[in-house]
């Protein structure tokens, strides 16, 4: 088999299912990073993109394609999975998988594996990184200093106290608990809301986001993307967080009426925001972007060498375990 840019096929190699020789093919559906890109190219005979790149040859290599490996945001949508007949197995590299269309992969026969728990220490730690921040006004701090402002006009306006405040966290899941643990270490009082209350945290249960806004200066959002949350922060809720608070989102952009939250911050409804992850990503809108008061960062959660490191080895093993015929490691939990 010839190769080239898009294509990268071995000749040989491990065994696939038993009766499919050969490495088994796999699509990467987006831009993946090298730590994931360079085993799966070493390992199984890989497509990158082809789907976009050159649909012709796409619709002539669909009928072998037995894996999709993806990163959290990368998009599957059911009518993609429709044009991959023999998939069985969807490996992302990351926690969130609200692009993928589980139930379509399902229907498919098709499992989703995702990349829990290895990332949990370096979200959270980007959560109260956030909070600190906006609170305290680091980045403008630093470019104070920077310009010469220091010298030529005295001392910065005072910011926020961090410590001690009450902080709202929206989803206890497994990083929402780490961003509580850190919390705690700042002497903030710790309220939550979720789908309903969970019996193993000692934290205190709010039924909805807008009476936790109500009660929070810090509102942190760590709750899966996706239909179920879209817009959930909105033009009241933020109203709810008052002048005062502030907007901390590490979950996903789609959790946030962007437009409402862009108003509520040029008007001053909202005290601040610090950022990790925006409506269409990589684009930011130039509003949000002229905002001195908010701190805004490129979708940097799990951005650190060992934590992607990990993530990466785990889709790995998850596809790995799927060719050998043995137990997934991390399947999402609609496919356990
Ligand atoms: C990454 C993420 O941006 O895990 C997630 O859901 O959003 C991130 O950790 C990405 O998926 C890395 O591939």
């Amino acid at each position: 088999m010839s190769q080239d840019s898009r294509t990268r096929a071995a000749d040989e190699g491990k065994p696939g299912k038993p009766g499919k020789p050969g490495k088994p093919c796999v699509l990467a559906v987006s831009k993946l990073m090298p730590l994931y890109m360079g085993p799966l190219a070493e390992r199984y005979e890989l497509l990158e993109r082809l789907h976009e790149t050159d649909p012709a040859a796409f619709a002539a290599a669909a009928p072998r394609i037995r894996a999709v490996a993806a990163s959290g945001e990368s998009r599957l949508p059911a009518e993609l999975v429709g044009r991959l007949p023999a998939l069985e197995i969807v490996a992302v590299m990351g926690v969130g998988y609200d692009g993928i269309d589980v139930a379509a992969c399902k229907a498919r026969g098709a499992v989703v594996t995702h990349t829990p728990d290895v990332l949990n220490d370096d979200v959270a730690d980007l959560a109260l990184g956030l909070m600190l921040s906006a609170a305290r006004q680091l980045p403008a701090a630093d470019r104070y200093v920077r310009a010469g402002e220091w010298a030529a006009k005295g001392a910065m306006p005072l910011a926020r106290k961090m410590s001690g405040a009450r902080c709202g966290i929206v989803g206890m899941g497994r990083i929402g608990k780490a961003i509580a643990t850190r919390a705690q270490a700042f002497g903030m009082s710790i309220a939550y809301t979720a789908r309903s209350a969970k019996a193993d945290v000692p934290y205190r249960y709010v039924a909805s986001a807008e009476a936790l806004a109500a009660e929070s200066d810090f509102l942190v959002l760590i709750t899966p993307g996706g239909a179920g949350t879209k817009h959930m922060i909105d033009a009241r809720v933020l109203r709810a967080l008052g002048q005062k608070g502030i907007l901390v989102n590490v979950a996903r952009g789609s959790v946030v009426d962007e437009d409402a939250l862009i108003e509520a911050l040029e008007q001053g409804i909202i005290g601040g925001a610090g950022l990790d992850v925006f409506a269409n990503e990589p684009n930011v809108p130039e509003r949000l972007r002229a905002l001195p008061h908010v701190v805004l960062v490129p979708h940097i959660g799990s951005a650190t060498t060992s934590t992607r490191q990990a993530m990466a080895d785990l889709a790995l093993a998850n596809l790995g375990a799927h060719f050998a015929g043995q137990p997934l490691k991390t399947p999402v939990p609609e496919c356990r």
